[in-house]
């Protein structure tokens, strides 16, 4: 019986171990997560049962500084964009003055949020979800859609407005 123990643990002190360095090296490969139920809940901070496009933002960037506000100050510091490499070489500093709109060297939350629900992917795909048109999501709504839709992040680049598009 000891001897499954000690198994058991040398295992679970392996895995421990391994799983911290497997997620830092899989980073660009990231889906941005869809939201559970849980979560559309919890995203909901108005308690009224729908998510508006700035609930659904404001989540996605809380879920953005866990992983990138290395200083936890709230804001995304141009130092700790860079440190995350996620936009292609030399695009950097263009994307980043894009999110930074009063250009003081950080992305604060409504930047951010203002970028995500400015972003054609997201305001389409937000329509599309939005079945009966309230520019409110319900749980039923998001659920019935592409789940992974609305995975606009601080990383999508825009794209330019196709000419003719209506
Ligand atoms: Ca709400
Ligand atoms: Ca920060
Ligand atoms: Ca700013």
């Amino acid at each position: 019986m000891s001897l499954t123990r000690i198994a058991f643990l040398f295992v679970a002190a392996g895995l421990a171990f391994a799983l911290p360095s497997c997620r830092t090296l899989e980073n660009e490969d990231k889906e941005p997560s869809t939201f559970d139920q849980p979560s559309f809940a919890k995203a909901d901070t108005d308690a009224n049962g729908k998510l508006s496009p700035g609930e659904i933002a404001r989540y996605k960037h809380e879920e953005a500084l866990a992983e990138f506000d290395l200083n936890r100050d709230n804001y995304i510091s141009e130092e700790e964009w860079n440190a995350t490499q996620m936009a292609p070489p030399g695009s950097e500093d263009e994307h980043f003055n894009r999110l930074d709109k009063n250009g003081d060297g950080k992305v604060a939350e409504d930047e951010a949020v203002l970028f995500i629900t400015e972003h054609a992917s997201f305001r389409d795909s937000f329509k599309d979800l939005d079945a009966n048109g309230d520019n409110h999501l319900h749980w039923e709504e998001y659920a019935a859609g592409e789940p992974g839709s609305l995975n606009v992040t601080l990383f999508s680049l825009q794209k330019e407005p196709s000419q003719g598009a209506e």
